[in-house]
């Protein structure tokens, strides 16, 4: 659908080749699309929307049955079914659950284990998990889609060596949470090389005459002081306001203070600041380098068992016995354009390097939209066994012990200020048990 991929083995990108080429490994496809999402101009769209039934021969075919999803892919696209460029809206990231007969999506209260998993970001204490009706059945009943969700994730790779599939009992619904910021001033036509913001709040730090939109830093932060007349609200957890193409944009529409409960739950993305100035910034540090520029760093660590989600520990054991730990079949971090330099994932106490993905950077027309220009695609980290992934053969699984620690090291470039920056990873890994 979005054409070749690029693929991360371990630290070196190159083509996907024979992994990225479901046709050839005779995997059958077919296409959902999310209800329609209607925006202007400096809107955030953030929620969930409707089930989206899945095709009829799909549930017919699996009704008593199990589908093996090995990868997906995803696009952006106008009721004419024609791809949008990011520089028009900005897929920031999304949540997408395919739910089968035995699950229902509901909106539960986040535990404590779901904090860090992002639950709250938007400062509801609740978030939609698809909840098994019997937790004692052997094959689950949905599965969560998320990973490489950042960066331009439609030219992101998502998907998985032979013999490793995400398993759906019964499937019959699709639903999807996605944030899209709508960053196309409708005043200026998209012309190629030639990408004119609209009006920008006072607090977007990207310069004049970007190719990316300033608009797509999502400053959900505690840390800007709200001044009359500026443009933030922190509405749903991301700044949002009246935006009619044309409208004078000099009100203020601030709430008084950030919302009380992203306070409480502390800032999840990261204020990237501009070169070398210390605004306070507690998550990472500038350095200066002739080489470099500014770089600004974003490094965290922790358990590695606390990566193994996507069950509901109070109802399912998430951890199998018998197992010590985990070996990664896939790794999509996810950060963001235009300041993202790379992300490393290692294991902290051996120093063995798990994945370092670096960016490519968009250089096609601005019309281009798998080629964004201003924008960019993080190729994920996939691994395999036996020369799995063809002439170019997937480097063999590396191995998490569950009591190992996770550390992450993100850099960014600074050299411009980025509000609402990320820095996580999403995995895919198998138990290993001997
Ligand atoms: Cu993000």
């Amino acid at each position: 659908m979005n054409g070749d991929y690029l693929i991360t083995r371990t630290s070196v990108i190159g083509a996907a080749g024979a992994v990225g080429d479901y046709a050839a490994r005779g995997h059958e496809y077919f296409d959902v699309y999310s209800p329609p999402i209607t925006s202007q101009y400096g809107e955030t769209f953030w929620t969930k929307m409707d089930d989206v039934p899945l095709p009829k021969e799909i549930v017919e075919r699996f009704a008593d049955g199990v589908i093996a999803v090995t990868g997906y892919e995803m696009d952006q696209v106008t009721d004419d079914g024609l791809s949008i460029g990011y520089n028009r809206v900005y897929n920031h990231h999304y949540g997408a659950f395919l739910v089968g007969a035995g699950s229902s999506l509901r909106k539960m209260p986040c535990g404590l284990r779901d904090y860090h998993m992002g639950c709250m970001m938007n400062g509801e204490p609740s978030m939609w998990m698809a909840v098994p009706h019997d937790s004692n059945e052997d094959v689950p009943s949905s599965q969560f889609f998320s990973e490489g969700n950042g960066g331009e994730s439609r030219k992101s790779f998502h998907g998985y060596p032979d013999g490793y599939a995400q398993l759906v009992a019964r499937p019959r619904n699709f639903s999807l949470i996605p944030m899209q910021i709508d960053t196309w001033n409708r005043d200026t036509p998209v012309h190629d090389h030639d990408y004119i913001a609209g009006p920008l709040p006072r607090a977007a730090q990207s310069p004049p005459g970007s190719v990316y939109s300033g608009l797509l830093e999502c400053p959900c932060t505690d840390r800007i002081t709200k001044v009359n007349g500026s443009i933030c609200s922190l509405e749903g957890g991301c700044w949002k306001w009246p935006s009619t193409a044309g409208q004078s944009i000099t009100g203020d529409f601030c709430p008084d203070e950030p919302l009380s409960q992203l306070k409480a739950v502390g800032n999840r993305e990261y204020d990237v600041p501009r070169g070398a100035d210390s605004l306070g910034h507690d998550r990472g540090a500038t350095t200066y380098s002739e080489a470099e520029g500014y770089v600004y760093t974003i490094a965290s660590e922790w358990p590695a068992a606390d990566s193994v989600y996507g069950c509901d520990p109070t109802r399912q054991k998430c951890v199998p016995d018998g197992t010590n730990g985990f070996e990664l079949v896939y790794a999509g971090g996810h950060c963001h354009a235009p300041n993202c330099i790379s992300l490393e994932l290692t294991i902290k106490e051996t120093g063995e390097l798990l994945c370092l993905q670096r960016p490519v950077r968009g250089n096609g027309s601005l019309t281009d939209p798998f080629d964004d220009m201003g924008y960019i695609t993080l190729p994920p980290c996939l691994w395999g066994r036996d020369g799995e992934g063809g002439g170019r053969a997937l480097p063999p699984r590396p191995r998490v012990p569950l009591n190992a620690t996770l550390r992450s090291v993100c850099r960014q470039n600074s050299t411009i200020g980025h509000y609402g920056q990320m820095a996580s990873w999403q995995m895919r890994g198998v138990f290993y048990y001997d």
